[in-house]
């Protein structure tokens, strides 16, 4: 059988992105939820923290935001409670996170995405996604060292997933 079909060809299984889980969903209990869709969709969670974010991470986080009319708010909201940070790992990492993610502002978030099922509001829109290849790579150096990254492949990934 030719598994190259259904297979989707050759992956690159090691694309990285950075996410972080804002405060309101450690205040909403939406952590587990959220972070369900991302298992679920098929990634792999390879670094995971719970962190008070200090302004000075936030504004590195939100640097291409400085300037903006909704820059002071946004930091002083980030800052506000506790965040979860993680690094996921798959198949196109970056995109399939930000389709799974949804839209910035909640009222254009499709249902079924994070965004479009859990959130009202665009400060309080519970999760943010690095938008490119670079910006993961820049995001998730603020927050975690190589060597706290862990590798690993579940047994049933290649068999049914990809
Ligand atoms: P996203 O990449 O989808 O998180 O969106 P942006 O980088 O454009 O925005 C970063 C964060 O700024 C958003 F998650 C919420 C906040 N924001 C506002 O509060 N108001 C705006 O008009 C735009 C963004």
């Amino acid at each position: 059988m030719d598994t190259t079909l259904w297979k989707g060809g050759a992956k690159d299984l090691s694309e990285r992105t950075f996410i972080m889980l804002k405060p309101e969903t450690l205040m909403r209990s939406l952590i587990g939820d959220v972070i369900s869709r991302i298992e679920r969709k098929g990634l792999n969670i390879i670094g995971l923290k719970l962190v008070s974010l200090s302004r000075e991470d936030a504004s590195k986080l939100y640097e291409m935001h400085q300037g903006r009319p909704f820059y002071g708010p946004l930091i002083d909201h980030v800052t506000s409670g506790p965040v979860i940070v993680m690094v996921v790992e798959g198949p196109n990492a970056v995109v399939i996170v930000r389709g799974v993610v949804g839209a910035t502002n909640p009222l254009e978030a499709q249902p079924g995405t994070i965004r479009g099922d859990f959130a009202l509001i665009t400060r309080k829109n519970i999760i943010h996604a690095a938008d490119s290849m670079e910006n993961a790579r820049k995001e998730m150096s603020i927050f975690f060292s190589e060597d706290e990254l862990v590798e690993y492949e579940k047994p049933t990934e290649k068999e049914f997933l990809l």
